[in-house]
């Protein structure tokens, strides 16, 4: 049987991480022969801490065969020791109210400590996933804080604003969601992010020649996907859990097993790629195989498309210069 491999998930006590955490034990994520020791990070806050306990005593009563082990911590430099996964999920996300300025510093201090530990303690061939808002600014306050570990091992989660544009797609021509293929989402997670169907197909037919229609596109489509977050909290009175965790789910999955070939979306730091510039964590089309993700180049890219990935591209290199002196 293989050996056991260590996955950090940090914000454990929170609503995401009571989505995420017995997935992960019962091999959703890594596979279903794969052994996880969980290594749980939450503020050292004692109501969190306390919560945290009672997670952990929930997932013993599961029973889960994979589940080798199970760490709680206060303490990033003890919480990431080894890890081969890391998915960053506690952050403070903007709140009513809140400054720019106030949610930068806040995270700046949260993500720099962070990516300083991974750089000390984690595995050299950690993999990191970024789901804490702003999620694609903390995964590259993160990357520049540990410069001993590949940059490639940074990535932001844009797979919930994927997997919204998939259903909206399915909803819209009538087909199932497992047929369409070739979909990506460009730029920041938040309601500037591009969906771009453009190359998608169901059973071999163009998607965008399905639909035909650049105003339902343009006026329906996009702002469904960009605002789906704030529709669920207006629903829900609570932001996205259950999604966000499978989200997260995916990411890891098709990232550490591979997607034969389908394309998935990260957000990775940019090499210059369709004229990102270096170092920007970017949502791209990528494919994965043995545990490496590989950007699909070579997409047209026609006025509309370029506009909206200016817009998005705009939006993250502001949020990258109010942290400039963090990096
Ligand atoms: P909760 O507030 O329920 O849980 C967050 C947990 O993180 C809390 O228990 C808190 O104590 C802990 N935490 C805060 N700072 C920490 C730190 N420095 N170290 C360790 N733990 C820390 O939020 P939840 O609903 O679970 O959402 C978590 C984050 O995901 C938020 O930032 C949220 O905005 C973000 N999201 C990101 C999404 C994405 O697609 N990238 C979608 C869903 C979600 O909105």
């Amino acid at each position: 049987s293989k050996k056991p491999v260590r996955v950090a998930v940090t914000g454990a006590a929170g609503q995401i991480g009571y989505a995420l955490l017995f997935r992960i034990a019962s091999g959703e994520m890594l596979g279903k022969d794969q052994p996880v020791i969980l290594q749980l990070l939450e503020i050292p806050d004692e109501k969190a801490q306390k919560a945290l306990k009672g997670v952990m005593m929930e997932l013993e009563d599961c029973a889960f065969p994979l589940l080798a082990g199970m760490e709680a911590h206060s303490d990033p430099m003890t919480a990431f020791k080894d890890t081969d996964y890391a998915l960053l999920v506690g952050s403070r996300p903007r709140g009513p109210g809140m400054e720019r300025a106030e949610l930068l510093a806040i995270n700046g201090a949260i993500f720099t400590a962070q990516g300083k530990a991974l750089n000390a303690v984690a595995s050299r061939n950690v993999k990191v996933l970024v789901v804490g808002n702003p999620a694609n600014t903390n995964a590259y306050i993160a990357m520049k804080a540990a410069p001993d570990l590949p940059r490639k091992n940074f990535t932001a989660m844009l797979r919930l604003d994927h997997n919204r544009a998939l259903s909206q797609i399915a909803a819209k021509t009538g087909k199932a969601v497992a047929s369409i293929k070739k979909l990506t989402v460009w730029g920041n997670h938040s309601p500037t992010m591009y969906a771009d169907y453009r190359f998608a197909t169901i059973d071999g037919a163009s998607v965008k020649d399905m639909i035909n229609d650049q105003e339902w596109n343009a006026n329906v489509f996009l702002p469904t996907v960009g605002k789906r977050g704030a529709a669920i909290i207006e629903a829900r009175g609570l932001s996205s859990a259950a999604s966000a965790a499978n989200a997260a789910i995916d990411h890891m999955r098709d990232w550490a097993l591979g997607t034969n070939g389908e394309w998935v979306t990260m957000g990775i730091p940019s090499n210059g790629e369709y004229g990102i510039p270096k170092d920007v964590m970017f949502g791209f089309p990528v494919t994965c195989e043995g545990g490496e993700y590989k950007i699909v180049e070579g997409l047209a890219i026609d006025a509309f498309s370029q506009e909206c990935i200016n817009k998005t591209l705009a939006e993250l290199q502001g949020e990258q210069d109010g942290v400039k002196h963090l990096v």
